[in-house]
Formats: structure tokens, sequence, C-alpha cells
């Protein structure tokens, strides 16, 4: 994946998308960049929105995905990549296909309901993981899978009374009850009447005289019931319908996102955080993207007075920050607001790290609260080569210098130091670039990082500060100004 996916960086920038690729001040979405993301489900748990998504497969020519992968963020912009906590291996009976899905929480347990290839049948099936986290990782809940007819896109949504729904279809849209343990149904299958008055009409195809297509994204809101989907095929665009109960009669009530951005599907998931509304969908954003090499985005919208959906454009702006990011708290390497050249891997200190760092090479946060100002920068690194740096940037990933920290050899990519340099002019609430400079090849994978402040608070003295630091705990509290540290890992 690694390879193939530098050879789309590399590829762009000889053919003419330099553009695409080398300008990521103003393009935050796709919200993922290092890899192929498709058919997003939100979920909103303890004041974070979990991403669960599906993986195109880099190179794609059709829809080759293997996992499914998990991100997060607190503020819509700076997303954490949790690496893939479910794959086909996780359901013994999958064959193939890991294609779209949801998750909820119940139970004090989340469950990931997906479609896959039922390998005994030859069949689509929808399965159900289940884990204690909402990054996992998920086992299989049932062994087998939890229905099967040869249909997809699976949409869960527990009402306000409890009931919980799983809804899924293409060509058709079913229904069943599920029991209180998420894993279990009562009531039978149950299919939806594919109306044109619920459903919208569609012109040029006999089989299908109604808009829906597939991926329903079904929620309750204010005592109404929204059922958002990919309509008409293809190219599909973003429809929905609303009914006065989770079982019908549903109303067509119109587009939310027209035809656009050159993928041929389109896949919505909707949620409410931190005050605003979410919309995600995907498209062909990215160098090397397409029908089959997808990647998911978001706009914020709000409900119109009414309830209805106000219809949306795709953007690469994406929305505005939701809250700030904390730089004096460790922030992961892989939370990305707009990452260039860089991979995420699985790390042998817990979770992921980013890596795959070259020359120039840089991630972006967004939205970045220094307060009263930043004295020292700290980073946890590995690197095999000798002589490359972290440069602290604002601006741009060229643009003002706050500061360098040098990253020594330390053997292996997976043999961790921590290094702190100092900083300087990091004030105030402003987006920050983390550029990786050095010489030619991989040079550096980054753990996490994190700001010391100029001005010591109680918050920030409690940090600990890990013990192979080269600037001891003294320099760092009795530091008024950057310029007063000088301690480097170099
Ligand atoms: O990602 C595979 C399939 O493409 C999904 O299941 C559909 O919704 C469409 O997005």
């Amino acid at each position: 994946m690694v390879t193939t996916r530098r050879f789309f960086t590399r590829l762009a920038l000889v053919t003419g998308m330099l553009l695409a690729v080398t300008a990521p001040a103003r393009a935050d979405n796709p919200i993922v960049q290092h890899i192929y993301t498709a058919d997003p489900a939100p979920l909103v748990h303890n004041g974070r929105v979990y991403l669960y998504t599906g993986h195109d497969e880099d190179g794609s020519t059709w829809f080759t995905m293997k996992e499914w992968r998990v991100f997060s963020s607190a503020d819509m912009v700076n997303w954490t990549d949790h690496g893939s906590p479910m794959n086909l291996g996780t359901f013994s009976w999958a064959s193939k296909d890991a294609w779209a899905g949801q998750a909820v929480q119940r139970n004090g347990k989340f469950y990931w309901y997906v479609s896959a290839v039922n390998r005994a049948t030859g069949r689509m099936a929808i399965g159900v993981g289940v884990s204690d986290s909402p990054t996992g990782p998920f086992r299989d809940a049932l062994g087998r899978p939890l229905v099967e007819n040869g249909e997809i896109d699976p949409s869960v949504m527990v009402d306000n009374s409890g009931q919980a729904y799983l809804y899924w279809g293409n060509p058709n849209l079913w229904y069943v009850r599920l029991n209180a343990d998420m894993t279990s149904f009562s009531g039978g299958v149950n299919q939806i009447p594919l109306t044109t008055a619920g459903f919208g009409t569609r012109t040029g195809d006999p089989n299908r005289p109604t808009l829906y297509e597939e991926g329903p994204w079904v929620y309750q809101r204010n005592g109404q019931y929204y059922n958002v989907f990919a309509a008409k095929c293809c190219s599909e665009f973003i429809a929905y319908s609303t009914a006065p109960s989770p079982t019908g009669p549903w109303t067509y009530r119109g587009t939310v996102m027209p035809t656009q951005g050159s993928a041929f599907t389109n896949h919505p998931g909707i949620v409410d955080f931190k005050g605003s509304s979410y919309f995600f969908y995907h498209n062909g954003a990215l160098p090397g993207g397409g029908g089959f090499t997808r990647s998911v985005a978001v706009e914020r919208f709000s409900y119109n007075a009414d309830g209805t959906i106000p219809q949306l454009t795709m953007s690469t702006a994406g929305p505005p920050a939701a809250d700030t990011l904390n730089p004096y708290v460790r922030q992961e390497g892989e939370t990305i607001a707009w990452g260039s050249g860089v991979e995420t891997e699985v790390s042998s200190e817990g979770g992921l790290n980013l890596s795959h760092t070259n020359n120039g090479d840089h991630v972006k946060l967004k939205n970045v609260a220094f307060g009263g100002g930043a004295a020292t920068f700290t980073a946890r690194v590995a690197s095999t080569v000798a002589g490359s740096s972290i440069e602290v940037r604002t601006g741009g990933p060229t643009g003002t210098l706050a500061g360098r920290c040098s990253v020594p050899s330390t053997g292996a990519w997976q043999s961790w130091t921590t290094v702190t340099c100092p900083v300087s002019g990091l004030t105030g609430t402003r987006d920050l670039y983390l550029r990786f400079a050095g010489g030619s090849g991989y040079l550096l994978n980054l753990n996490w990082w994190q700001f010391g402040p100029t001005t010591v608070s109680s918050a920030a003295v409690r940090q600990p500060i890990p013990e192979d630091t080269m600037c001891s705990t003294i320099q760092i509290v009795t530091a008024t100004r950057s310029s007063d540290l000088t301690c480097d890992a170099s």
C-alpha cells in the first residue's frame, strides 16, 4: 500500500497535478489523505466523533476492500488515525468485499454492522463486530452473519423509545427490529415498499422506478425519522425521505448533495457534534482518486426551520474547527488536519505512528491554541538515518520557522527516543505545520509530540517530562523565554 500510495504522490508531481499535491493550505477536505477511505459512518461518543470507514486499496479497479478503518476527532478538522481494528479476517465466514457499515454504542459496547460476502453462499451478508472500545479491536459477535439476503449497506439506529432498527439494501430496502442484545432480531425481515411518493421517481430504468439505490442512513430528529440515501445510478447523488415512524410511511424530500466529485458512488453519514450538524460523504478528490479510490469528506450544515435539509456542495475547505487543539498535552503523530507525503503504521509503543516521511513532507494541525506562548517542542521519534529534523512552522509548510528539532538515528524504525528543542513566536490560536527535513529517503517516524509553555502553568507542571528528554525538567520549568533553552538531542 505504502509503495503504491507514494507512487501516486510522486506521479502527481510529475504529471501536472502539482497544485493539488503542494497546495494543501487551502484544502482540508477530504479528511484523510494518506489512504483512500469510503462509506463514512460517524458516531459521537464522549466528546469525539469516531469515523468508521471502508478502505479502497490503492490502484483499485473494483471495490477491492479488505478492511475497515477508524479515525476520530474532537474538533472536526484534526483527525487521529486509529488504524484497522476490523477486517475480513475478523469474520471467519467472510471471503471478500469489506463494504459499507455503521457502528453504534449500546450496553457499554460498540456494535459495528458491515457488509461482506459469505464464503459459504457467495452472497452479500450483514455481519456484526463488537468491542468494548470505539477504536476496537472488534471481534465477530456471532461467528456467522446476522442476516443475509444478498443485499448491502447496513444502517443502525436506536430510537428514543430504546428500540433498535437495522436498515439495509440494494436494490431493495429492508429492516429488522434488533433485540436489546443488538445481535439478534425479532419480527422477521421486513421490506420497505419503494414507492415514488416515498423515494422519488427515477427515469430510464424500468427495474428501478424510485431514486433509492443504496447506502441508507436512518436517524430520528425532533420526532421525525430521516432516511438519507444514495440515489440513482450511476453517478449517484444523495437524497432523503422522512417519515413519522421508523417504519414509514416515507415521503421523498429531495436532494441533499447533487452528483459531484468524480466518484460514481456516494454514501451519506450525519451527526450533530458540539452544536453543529455535519454531513459526511465520499468523492474521488485525492490524486489518483476515482470511483474505486474514494475519500471521505465532510461539510457542516444547519437544518432549515421546518426540519428539511439544505442542499449541500462538496468543498475542499471542509468545516471550520469546532474546537481548539491543545498543544500542551500529548498529541499523536497520526493526528492530522492535512498530511502531505506521509503515511501511518502500527507503533511498537501502542496505537499508530506517523511514518515514511521524506524531505519536505509535512503535516498540518489546525486551530492550535498556544495561548501565551510555547517555549519548547518535544517529539517522540525513531529513525535509521542521522541528520534529519522536524521543523516547527506557522503560516504554511515553508512558512515562519518557530523551531527545529534534530532527530538522531535510533538504530531502527521502532526504536524510540524523545527530543526537545526551543521554539519561539508561537502564541494565540493558529495553524501549525510540522515539516520533515533532511537528506533523501525516509527520514523519521513520529509517535507523539507536545509543546511546553513559556509560562509554566500548574497544568503544564503536572505533565511528566519523559526520562530521556535532552532538556532537564528544571531547564524547562525555569525558562521564561524559548532562547533560554538550548537543550536538544543533536
Ligand atoms: O464501498 C462499496 C460500496 O460502494 C458500498 O457498500 C456502497 O454504498 C458504495 O459506496
